[in-house]
């Protein structure tokens, strides 16, 4: 820090001002952003924050050899993937492709893939937000992670066991999800996911207006096993994020444009947005009645949730509420205020009296709304009774006490803010380790940070975001590690690693692949043995093995305009020996690992010699491993 930047910093501190408390509250008045360029710097130094680091840096070091604790899994945003990181090391593990298009695994390119991409494999990009892991009482069963995707109204499912996408399913008539959660309790039947726009219906093109009955968006219920959509409930205003409660009663929704505005300044007009509470028993209840419509030529249950109906109930909160998060102990939906200082906290055990109209004003719920900071975003707990709230604006996270909140709401004159954390710079989502669970541990925190600024090394205009590592086992929250990040992890959850387990390698008769087996099946191929060329008309099927370090086929002709599928099954038994297929010029890659199969189709479009070889390092003679398709011409 400059002199001078210590001098004013003094000047402003010895008027009880922090420089990010007065830029933030003049940031209020509109763009956060403008407040995000205007600190430049923080008001502690860089080394300042290194020598406080290397205290507990010891902490996060996870040697050579040794093993992280937990599984971190990061959404990858509009990157579209799924990033699995080790914590404490931050290191990462692995890629999950899902909305994207991989060419390591070839994701998008192979067969199988495309089959779980469906009628939207045609789509090239995702924009994932919201990463979740199944739960059975209350406790993560390591089954399936859910993600939404924002950008093409997608919520897709990855296996946890391999690691690998298996399901994606495209909400009908709505637009954007968002939101995504689970049930916790007694187990994940459902997946609840927020669409965010609202559009008219029919959406057909004959009506552009937003203003009438006919114009809405949806909560969507998914049943987690089939990956179909279970029911849709139509809600006034739009919706933002969602969780659900340790009862598996209700799941709960902020709205930040009750407004139903289309412009920035219209969604901002109301001083109130609300926090909308679905009630599940009623909706099924409802459904089983037979009391729904449905929309155009989904058969999907439609149901009326608006101001009114008996399955939802709104709840006034400040102002463009954003995160929603219930606590660990079950007993509070907490939204985070956004445009408001504050954090609402609505008691769970009231609900029931809400739905059964007991109260006068929905607000009775609400047992405190205080004040934590400016630009509250998202809420996360150690088990221990303490919120952890990312201040946007104010770059901070702060740690708060949830009794005292209720205390001090309640007029007594009590602290409830324990700490704020300068972070860097502007938080978006923050998760503490198993917080979505009955068994918050209160060990790890990550601060998913949107800006990096001076953080690391520049890297042209287009910088990386930053990931913080904080350790929150003591009293005092400490700063141990920055993690720089592709665009855009908006969210992570953490597991611990024997919540999560995983196959060595490939079962021969995993669904992943047991369409392409069938299919060989129909061709009289046993794909463990036999290398063979099928010829069907100007459709070629090419069926062989891979063992370390040979294709079972190192030749093969076509005529040019064939379409070829090349289907491989690595018999290699080994852990950790991946083959790979590319064919050169030609657009094509994919991964097979121990014992799986894999298959891609392309077309022979032009003659000629094309080799084709393994692109995965598996063996000492891996270069070698390679073969020709000759393509004659047509
Ligand atoms: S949203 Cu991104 S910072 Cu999509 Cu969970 Cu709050
Ligand atoms: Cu097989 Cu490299
Ligand atoms: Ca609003």
């Amino acid at each position: 820090m400059s002199d001078k930047e210590k001098k004013s910093t003094e000047v402003l501190e010895s008027k009880g001002l922090s420089r990010r408390g007065f830029l933030g509250a003049s940031a209020m008045t509109g763009a956060a952003v403008v407040g995000a360029t205007a600190l430049g710097s923080s008001i502690m130094s860089r080394e300042a924050f290194a020598e406080a680091a290397k205290e507990a840096k010891s902490k996060t070091h996870v040697a050579p050899g040794e093993l992280d604790d937990y599984y971190g899994f990061w959404s990858g945003g509009h990157q579209g993937e799924v990033r699995v990181m080790g914590v404490p090391s931050m290191r990462e593990l692995m890629r999950i492709p899902v909305f994207n298009i991989d060419s390591a695994t070839g994701w998008g390119l192979t067969n199988e893939s495309k089959r779980i991409m469906g009628d939207s494999a045609k789509f090239m990009n995702g924009d994932c937000h919201h990463p979740h892991i199944s739960m059975t009482d209350g406790k993560y069963d390591g089954k399936y992670l859910f993600i939404n995707d924002k950008a093409n109204s997608r919520v897709a499912r990855i296996r946890l066991d391999i690691m690998k996408c298996d399901k994606i399913t495209t909400i009908p008539n709505v637009q954007s999800i968002h939101g995504l959660r689970l049930q916790k309790v007694p187990h994940t039947k459902y997946v609840f996911a927020n669409a965010e726009f609202i559009i008219p219906h029919p959406n057909d093109g004959t009506n552009f207006d937003l203003s009438g009955d006919d114009a809405y968006t949806m909560f969507n219920v998914i049943d987690a096993e089939s990956m179909e959509v279970a029911f849709q409930v139509i809600v006034d205003g739009n919706l933002d994020n969602t969780d659900a409660d340790y009862t598996g009663k209700y799941a709960a929704a902020t709205c930040y444009n009750s407004e139903e505005a289309t412009d920035l300044g219209g969604m901002m007009r109301a001083e109130r947005d609300w926090v909308v509470v679905f009630n599940i028993p009623r909706i099924e209840a409802a459904i089983e009645k037979g009391d729904f419509a449905t929309l155009g030529d989904s058969k999907v249950p439609v149901l009326n949730g608006r101001a009114g109906s008996e399955l939802t109930r709104y709840i006034p909160v400040p102002k463009n509420p954003h995160g929603l998060n219930t606590s660990p102990d079950g007993k509070y939906f907490i939204a985070a205020g956004k445009l408001s200082p504050t954090v609402t906290m609505l008691a769970i055990d009231r609900l029931d009296d809400l739905f059964d109209d007991k109260f006068e004003d929905p607000r009775e719920v609400v047992i405190a709304e205080v004040e934590l900071g400016l630009g509250p975003l998202h809420t996360t707990f150690d088990g221990r009774g303490n919120g952890y709230t990312t201040l946007f604006i104010d770059s901070q996270i702060v740690k708060w006490n949830m009794d005292d909140a209720i205390r001090a709401y309640n007029g007594e004159d009590v602290k409830y803010i324990k700490q704020k954390l300068d972070v860097h710079y502007q938080p978006g989502h923050t998760h503490a380790s198993l917080t979505e669970t009955s068994e918050a541990d209160g060990k790890w925190l990550v601060v998913l940070s949107k800006f990096a600024k001076d953080r690391f090394l520049p890297t042209g205009p287009l910088h990386p975001e930053n990931d913080q590592l904080i350790d929150i086992s003591g009293d005092e929250m400490k700063l141990v590690h920055d993690g720089p990040a592709f665009a855009e992890p908006h969210d992570c959850i953490m597991a611990r690693r024997d919540q999560i387990r995983t196959k060595k390698i490939w079962d021969r008769d995993d669904p992943f692949f047991a369409e392409t087996v069938k299919s060989a099946e129909a061709d009289g191929i046993n794909l463990t043995a036999d290398n063979k060329v099928i010829r069907d008309g100007n459709k070629v099927r090419v069926y062989m093995t891979s063992l370390a370090p040979a294709f079972g086929v190192t030749e093969f002709t076509v005529k040019q305009g064939d379409e070829v599928t090349v289907t491989i099954t690595n018999i290699d038994q080994i852990e950790d020996v991946t083959h790979g297929f590319v064919m050169v010029n030609h657009g094509v890659s994919m991964e097979i690992s121990p014992q799986q199969t894999s298959s891609i189709t392309f077309t022979a479009d032009k003659p000629g010699l094309f080799w084709y070889y393994c692109s995965w390092f598996c063996h000492a003679l891996h270069m070698e491993m390679c073969g020709r398709m000759m393509v004659e011409p047509a």
